[in-house]
């Protein structure tokens, strides 16, 4: 009971709650991901979004090996992935059909 009270009180005085899971966006665009890293905290979800004609993917792994964590798979024009990471780590990604121009990107997971 005095817990969930402080909890309250809390959100009341500060309007915030450290709880609150967010949503960071990263663009697909030209054969990049923007922005290639993005920090955020356990909980937090990461969400591709393919603005351009070309197909790409967001898929977990180094150097063009998956490691099977998550993979939006081919993505169009308009569409988007999502994925909600709960541990605290560094979880590189890449696009499978452009590995060798580079194309990845990061998610830091911080506490
Ligand atoms: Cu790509």
């Amino acid at each position: 009971m005095r817990k969930g009270f402080c909890a309250v009180l809390a959100v009341l005085l500060t309007g915030s709650c450290a709880c609150a899971a967010e949503t960071a966006e990263v663009v697909i665009q030209d054969y990049s991901f923007t922005p290639s890293t993005v920090v955020i905290k356990p909980g937090d979800t990461v969400k591709w979004l393919n603005k351009v004609d070309n197909q790409h993917t967001a898929t977990s792994g180094k150097d063009g090996k998956a490691d099977g964590t998550w993979d939006s798979k081919r993505l169009n024009n308009g569409q988007s992935f999502s994925y909600t990471f709960e541990k605290a780590g560094t979880y590189p990604y890449f696009c499978v059909p452009h590995t060798v121009f580079k194309m990845q990107g990061v998610v830091e997971v911080k506490e």
